[in-house]
């Protein structure tokens, strides 16, 4: 096949993601992968966006504007719309978003979110316009925007502390990372999911599981990790999304690293966005953005040197290394000392330093699993998020290594979902979308 053999040259690996991408291609957006992801995602989305609009401005636009017509009345984007027809009834049925008023009417969507990464793509999208043509695209998509970051602070950052709260591992996007694995551990689960896990049950529940069928299991989330996710899911959609009513009884409510990282780029995105089209933001929401920017610093662990995510409801760190401890570069505003930190655990080979960077846990972890989803592999979005985080701090070095070797996987493999970073080793799904497209990013 073209597109995961034989290509050598930036042209034919860009020729080759092209491909990829126009069999993804449902008009308006861009599935992640057609086995695996056949709906449209929030932050594939936008990654997505980031790749095509170097070939494609107008066609990136569409991505990101099919992307907000699954806007909530109260400003969320959630983080799945779903497409039509009976064949995913069963998807549709797991979340029931219509139980919640604030739903959109037009679009069946989930009723979770995903990491903000929306102000990256139309800024990076508005970078290959015109000055006029900017503006206006900044004008089109600004209201949504501005709706979309006030609802992540008026409802998930409920104390005003400056960091927004995630009330499911999937709105974190790495959904078995072992910080949630770990918190969701602590609670106490149906006894259904115990006996379903056990292993006289593997071969029921492996044949109920869709994922499977596409991907070896040793490539994704453990059947006990598969029904715990599944588990919350419906805790949450009993509570007809309420966040009142969510948090009441919750024990997984967490401060998100990547997500809250991501969201400080965003604010600085979203101003910039503003400011070009000489509107004011609101002074509560500057005042609280403001605040993101310190609060990251609480996340900070003096003794292992490193920042984590927060349990919500505890406020204690979880200490429990994985690729989040990286993300504050991408944020941009940590101190140059703090990362010089960072830059420390990625170069430690006894850590994040792997042949083929940026295992998404440390080498020297309990947990690390060459091929387990987000226990080990090495994902082409956080890679990306990476790089530009180096690039920001002056890390030119690191950076170009990072890139270099990301491009040995995908040259000698093809653009899967994500790879072993001790071989280069590819797994998961054979052609994820933002693998291709923030490829072309990087090779642009
Ligand atoms: C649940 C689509 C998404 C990514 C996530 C990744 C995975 C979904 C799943 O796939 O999550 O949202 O079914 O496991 O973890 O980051 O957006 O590619």
């Amino acid at each position: 096949m073209r597109y995961t053999l034989g290509m050598d040259e930036p042209a034919e690996i860009i020729a080759a993601a092209k491909e990829v991408l126009r069999i993804s291609d449902r008009g308006d957006y861009t599935i992640p992968a057609a086995d695996l992801y056949p709906h449209q995602w929030l932050w594939d989305s936008c990654f997505i966006a980031i790749g095509i609009r170097h070939y494609d401005v107008e066609r990136a636009q569409k991505e990101i504007t099919s992307l907000l017509r699954g806007q909530w009345h109260n400003g969320m984007l959630p983080h799945i719309i779903f497409v039509s027809g009976r064949e995913h009834y069963r998807d549709r049925e797991l979340y029931r978003a219509e139980l919640n008023p604030n739903a959109p009417d037009k679009v069946s969507t989930s009723g979770l979110t995903q990491p903000p990464m929306v102000a990256e793509a139309i800024v990076k999208i508005g970078e290959k316009l015109d000055r006029a043509e900017r503006r206006s695209w900044y004008k089109d998509v600004y209201p949504a925007l501005l709706k979309h970051h006030l609802w992540l602070y008026n409802e998930r950052d409920p104390h005003d502390e400056g960091l927004t709260l995630q009330i499911h591992p999937w709105e974190t996007g790495l959904d078995n990372t072992p910080p949630w694995i770990r918190s969701l551990r602590e609670h106490k689960f149906p006894l259904w999911i115990k006996i379903a896990s056990s292993n006289f049950l593997k071969p029921l529940v492996n044949l109920i599981r869709r994922d499977t069928r596409f991907v070896r299991s040793n490539e994704r989330l453990t059947n006990f990790e598969t029904l715990v996710l599944y588990s919350e899911q419906m805790r949450i959609r009993r509570k007809a999304y309420d966040i009142d009513k969510i948090l009441d009884d919750s024990l997984f409510a967490i401060e998100d690293l990547t997500f809250n990282s991501i969201l400080i780029r965003a604010n600085h995105n979203l101003k910039k966005i503003a400011k070009t089209i000489d509107k004011k933001l609101p002074e509560k929401l500057l005042a609280s953005m403001h605040k993101t920017e310190a609060a990251l610093e609480t996340l900070w662990d003096e003794a292992t040197s490193q920042y984590y995510s927060r349990n919500f409801v505890t406020h204690n760190l979880i200490i429990e290394p994985s690729i989040a401890a990286l993300m504050p570069l991408y944020a941009g505003c940590i101190t140059r000392e703090r990362a010089k930190e960072i830059v420390k655990l990625l170069r430690d080979k006894k850590s994040f330093g792997a042949k083929f960077p940026v295992p998404s846990v440390p080498l020297n972890s309990d947990w690390f699993d060459p091929y387990r989803y987000w226990q080990g592999p090495v994902w082409i979005n956080t890679n990306w998020l990476i790089i530009k985080g180096l690039e920001r701090y002056g890390f030119e070095e690191e950076a170009e290594h990072i890139k270099l070797q990301t491009l040995q996987m995908i040259k000698k493999s093809g653009f899967y979902e994500y790879f072993s970073p001790l071989d280069g080793s590819p797994a998961g799904s054979k052609t994820l979308s933002w693998s291709a497209a923030l490829m072309i990013d990087l090779l642009s």
